[in-house]
């Protein structure tokens, strides 16, 4: 039988990685669709929005990373117990945004002198600052798992 879901991406982890991640570890088969240059253009004019990630799930189309993101936690049970345990989750989702915003813009930089300051204030300050706080936050859901 043909996998549940379709997910169309890059041949990268990058937006894609999380949903790939999610539907593993809920053992849920996946059909991964990795788009190179060849077959984007009509990809794109397809897709609701112009982009990737997009989910298929029979006829129903899903894009943006976060939505797909949650509608698969919710069928699968990866939310939180309370609304304030979600609305935490849903901060964390968004510290995780904001450091990646930082990093594609290292990523993208194509000026090689401001690329290699943002390099170093990745590096020296943003990492450590989130790497820190996530640790953190680890460290706590470890010792008291939910539930
Ligand atoms: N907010 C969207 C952003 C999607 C996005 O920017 N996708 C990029 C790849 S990471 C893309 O499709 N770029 C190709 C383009 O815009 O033509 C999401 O979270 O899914």
């Amino acid at each position: 039988m043909a996998p549940q879901y379709k997910l169309t991406y890059f041949n990268a982890r990058g937006l894609a990685e999380p949903v790939r991640l999610l539907l593993a570890h809920a053992n849920i088969e996946l059909e991964d669709v990795r788009v190179d240059g060849s077959g984007w253009a009509q990809i794109k004019s397809d897709s609701p929005w112009g982009k990737l990630p997009l989910l298929e799930e029979g006829g129903f189309k899903l894009s943006q990373s976060l939505a797909i993101l949650k509608y698969l936690a919710s069928k699968y049970g990866y939310v939180g117990e309370t609304s304030q345990e979600t609305a935490r989750m849903d901060e964390y989702i968004g510290a995780i945004m904001d450091l990646r915003e930082v990093i594609m813009s290292y990523h993208w930089e194509k000026d090689p002198e401001k690329k290699e300051e943002k390099g170093v204030k990745l590096e020296e300050e943003t990492f450590p600052f989130y790497l820190a706080k996530f640790e953190n936050i680890l460290k706590k859901t470890e010792t008291n798992p939910p539930g």
